[in-house]
């Protein structure tokens, strides 16, 4: 059974954003569609937090949705927080264009992402390869631009 979700992301500055993800069953990857605008031109790190929460701004949205207790990694790494997607790239028009598909992301069962929240940051993950603590728990993408909650869509 296709399974749809979609989160609107808002911040206090000027980036916003629409994504959506479908996965057509429980065994296939996720996909994500959509743009952020209002982004510098560059990378900027995206990931699943932890919580569905933003009743104090994308702050209370907690660290990446890390369930199996792993360092934090680039998306194509085995060992990885499970919301680790990396980067996205903004061009000169200040938007960035989403179309990941990501294996370890799911939309069902007792890990579903959907009730979390979806975060763009400031500055370029370095995917865990920083040398530095922080590389290990944030990549080191610095202030939270813009968030949103998932939910379920049709
Ligand atoms: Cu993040
Ligand atoms: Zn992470």
């Amino acid at each position: 059974m296709v399974v749809k979700a979609v989160c609107v992301l808002k911040g206090a500055g000027e980036a916003s954003g629409t994504v959506y993800f479908q996965q057509d069953s429980e065994s296939d990857p996720v996909k994500l569609s959509g743009e952020i605008t209002g982004l510098t031109p560059g990378e900027h790190g995206f990931h699943v937090h932890s919580f569905g929460d933003n009743t104090n701004g994308c702050i209370s949205a907690g660290p990446h949705y890390n369930p199996h207790s792993k360092n934090h990694a680039g998306p194509l790494d085995a060992e990885r927080h499970v919301g680790d997607l990396g980067n996205v790239k903004a061009g000169a028009d200040n938007v960035a264009k989403i179309d990941i598909t990501d294996k370890m992301l799911t939309l069902t069962g007792p890990y579903s992402i959907i009730g979390r929240t979806m975060v763009i940051h400031e500055k370029a993950d370095d995917l865990g390869k920083g040398g530095d603590d922080e590389s290990l728990k944030t990549g080191n993408a610095g202030g939270r631009l813009a968030c949103g909650v998932i939910g379920i869509t049709q």
